[in-house]
């Protein structure tokens, strides 16, 4: 049966990505989709991009925001940002401008975003604003926190998300996968040197491969045991 194996976000992690491919023992007759942010951070910005070129992914925030620095000069970019753009060809760009906000599979009555949603709309009417950048909200606010800065009352969005489809998503680092009914996340945070993550439909099983970036300090979302997710340090 062909499976469709969901990775989460690169960041210019290629080797692990394929040492992850490997580990699931990915062939031709498997459906791979990345959640976005393929780029910036780590150090093979192009060999990710052509990877998901060669399958599917979505648009990341990252993705976004090169765009929207298309027109930037080299010296107005935050360095992090020019090492991307130098690895990258206008191509690569065109590429980024065709990916969609979200891939429908409703094989498996999920859905792959790359950061949030706000409950009670369909994902076609959700904020590409949501889609791209959600964490912590108070619905039906608009705005979104990053987990270290959100209010006290502002909780992370799948602590209200009820379906109907489950969601699989990137973007916001976890110390392990989140595993909930409706939410899946999978951004393990490679790029700041823990692990690169996979779920793997139809079993939704969870595949991890450990980073070899160099350990970096980043936000992580620390899941509980039990309760929600809004434990941050
Ligand atoms: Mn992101």
């Amino acid at each position: 049966m062909s499976r469709t194996i969901v990775i989460g976000d690169l960041h210019g992690c290629y080797d692990e990505a394929l040492e992850l491919l490997d580990r699931v023992g990915a062939t031709s007759s498997d459906r791979i989709i990345f959640t976005g942010d393929l780029i910036d951070r780590g150090p093979k910005n192009r060999e990710c991009v052509e990877l998901a070129m060669k399958h599917e992914s979505i648009l990341g925030n990252h993705e976004e925001k090169h765009l929207q620095q298309r027109r930037r000069k080299d010296e107005d970019l935050h360095p992090d940002h020019l090492a991307t753009r130098k690895a990258l060809g206008p191509e690569h760009l065109d590429y980024f401008a065709s990916l969609p906000h979200f891939i429908r599979l409703p094989e498996h009555n999920a859905v792959v975003i790359h950061a949030g949603v706000l409950p009670g709309k369909r994902i076609e009417e959700q904020d590409p604003y949501h889609l791209l950048h959600a964490q912590c909200v108070r619905p039906p606010e608009r705005k979104s926190y990053w987990p270290s800065k959100a209010p006290a009352d502002y909780r992370f969005w799948t602590n209200y998300w009820q379906g109907p489809e489950r969601v699989i998503f990137g973007h916001t680092v976890f110390d392990r996968p989140l595993v909930t009914e409706y939410a899946v996340g999978i951004d393990t945070g490679c790029a700041f040197g823990r692990t690169l993550t996979a779920v793997v439909l139809p079993s939704w099983e969870i595949v991890s491969v450990p980073s070899r970036q160099p350990s970096r300090g980043s936000d992580v979302a620390r899941i509980p045991a039990h309760g929600d997710v809004n434990v941050f340090s």
